[in-house]
């Protein structure tokens, strides 16, 4: 199927993804997808009072309400599972397995969303006052302002926006200027849950995309009705943003830079680390923030899992995404090609040995950038390992006791996603434990990539402290009142202060 007829039959208008400035070509080959029309960044603030405008309307629809819109739009996306996961391939390159999981994230998260419509529970507590109840009430934050990476260019806003619109808020979400099409897409998957859900003038100001670069995300970040702000892509990204949300006491929700390490074990069973491993490392061609690339490996099974690592690296299919058998599609841009030569080169003069890593497939695909996944045996910890380079590098590293592997996993300034292999219950506990791994995301016996939305994603340090999805990360896209009620007829203060006037 060609491009066109894919977008036309997920919806958006041809003047959407026609005649516009923003070329936008598939990394799989080159190809021009589409050129869409960029939103201007003083275009911003009226496509943010809209929403404010809709925020304003949503926030009084009950939850259980505000969820069957959520609900619909997850059969919507049901529906548009196969083109949408086609357009994905098409404009990031994930292999057609991938493209279909990610689908399924944004389905995932949507029921999830659906279910938390009826539980966004408050507590309710004891009160040292007699006569008075005190409890928290969660109520809608305003509108939020989604940025999302090339990487994950439909899940990461669905996260966001099931939630968001769960919670009451609507959504500004300003998409890659690598991957627009598919946010084009979604809107218009969007758009169709509106129109069955009624209403479809006032709904779908509660998902509004706004296309462009910097300047674009800038006049979001800096906009007064943006309430949350939530953001991933670089740690370098995440600190301006950070600091100039701060200063006008926005909220921020930060997922930044990983550098995710995976430690290996005496007793690992060594079948399903190689298979973890490959997967983590090498798999969405290292373009996740989940991505393993580190491997802190015992030194009684280094010799041996680096020798079935090399085997099953030489033999991973690397080829276009929507090839049948292909594991490893190409890298997303000329860019993210020359970084990893860069840090391939300097890996080797900090002493590492390198195995893969060269570009290949260039006389078929001259304007594509395919390479080898590459291991790298590291003497040490070095500046280039302490780095997150988005390409499917895994630099291998020997240890000897535990606490050592454990510190070489946190001596980073990252902390997103970490796990361990082995079958010894001791050394998992201690991994998983306050004295050991440091990330946000810690595992056991599988890799730091592929997260169910049930959990609460995110990480630590420069990986920017946010947390999405699953667990309570709802928290984020809703004020919290404490409410104290008395019904006596009395007026006790709190602390046993005494304040008697005469009424
Ligand atoms: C990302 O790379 O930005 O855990 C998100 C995972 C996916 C999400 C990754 N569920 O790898």
């Amino acid at each position: 199927m060609n491009v066109e007829t894919l977008l036309q039959s997920l919806g958006p208008p041809a003047t959407a993804y026609q005649g516009g400035n923003l070329t936008v070509t598939s990394p799989g080959d080159g190809a021009i997808l589409g050129r869409v029309p960029e939103t201007l960044p003083a275009d911003v603030s009226p496509i943010v009072d809209r929403a404010h405008a809709a925020y304003r309307r949503w926030r009084l629809v009950p939850p259980p309400r505000r969820g069957e819109l959520v609900r619909v739009f997850g059969e919507e996306l049901r529906a548009s599972k196969e083109p949408l996961a086609h357009l994905v391939s098409l404009e990031v390159g994930k292999i057609r397995s991938e493209a279909l999981g990610e689908v399924q994230e944004m389905i995932d998260i949507c029921d999830f969303a659906v279910g938390l419509s009826r539980q966004l529970y408050g507590l309710t507590i004891a009160s040292e006052r007699p006569g008075h109840r005190m409890m928290e009430t969660w109520h809608p934050l305003g509108v939020v302002g989604v940025i999302t990476a090339f990487n994950f260019p439909v899940a990461v806003a669905a996260w966001n926006a099931a939630l968001a619109l769960v919670c009451g808020d609507p959504v500004v979400w300003k998409p890659s200027e690598k991957a627009p099409l598919c946010a084009l897409a979604v809107q218009a998957v969007f758009e169709r849950a509106c129109r069955r859900f009624g209403d479809p003038m006032r709904t779908a100001d509660l998902l509004q995309l706004a296309v462009g670069g910097r300047d674009v995300g800038r006049a979001m970040v800096v906009h007064p009705r943006v309430a949350l702000l939530s953001a991933t892509g670089s740690t370098r990204m995440g600190r301006d943003i950070g600091a100039s949300v701060a200063a006008r006491f926005g909220r921020c929700l930060l997922e930044l830079g990983g550098n995710n390490g995976i430690t290996v074990g005496p007793s690992a069973d060594l079948d399903l680390t190689v298979r973890a491993v490959v997967f983590s490392a090498a798999g969405t061609t290292g373009q996740r923030c989940t991505t393993a690339r580190r491997l802190i490996v015992h030194e009684a099974v280094h010799d041996r899992l680096v020798q079935r690592l090399q085997h099953a690296y030489g033999s991973v299919k690397i080829g276009p995404p929507l090839e049948e058998g292909t594991l490893l599609g190409p890298l997303i841009d000329a860019h993210a090609f020359e970084a990893m030569q860069a840090a391939l080169a300097q890996a080797r003069s900090e002493g590492g040995r390198v195995f893969g890593g060269e570009r290949v497939l260039e006389d078929r695909f001259p304007h594509a950038h395919y390479v080898k996944p590459a291991l790298v045996e590291m003497p040490e910890q070095t500046a280039i390992v302490r780095q997150e380079t988005f390409a499917p590098i895994l630099y291998v590293m020997k240890y000897r006791a535990l606490a050592d592997a454990i510190a070489i996993n946190n001596a980073v300034p990252q902390g997103l996603s970490s796990s361990i292999f082995t079958t010894d219950l001791r050394e998992a506990e201690l991994f998983i434990s306050a004295t050991g791994s440091d990330c946000g995301i810690a595992n056991v016996n599988i890799g730091t990539s592929g997260a169910e939305i049930g959990g609460a994603f995110g990480g630590e340090k420069e990986t920017g402290g946010g947390r999405e999805s699953g667990s309570d990360a709802w928290k984020s896209y809703m004020r919290r009142a404490t409410n104290t009620v008395n019904y006596s007829g009395e007026l006790p203060l709190a602390q046993g202060v005494r304040f008697d006037v005469v009424p």
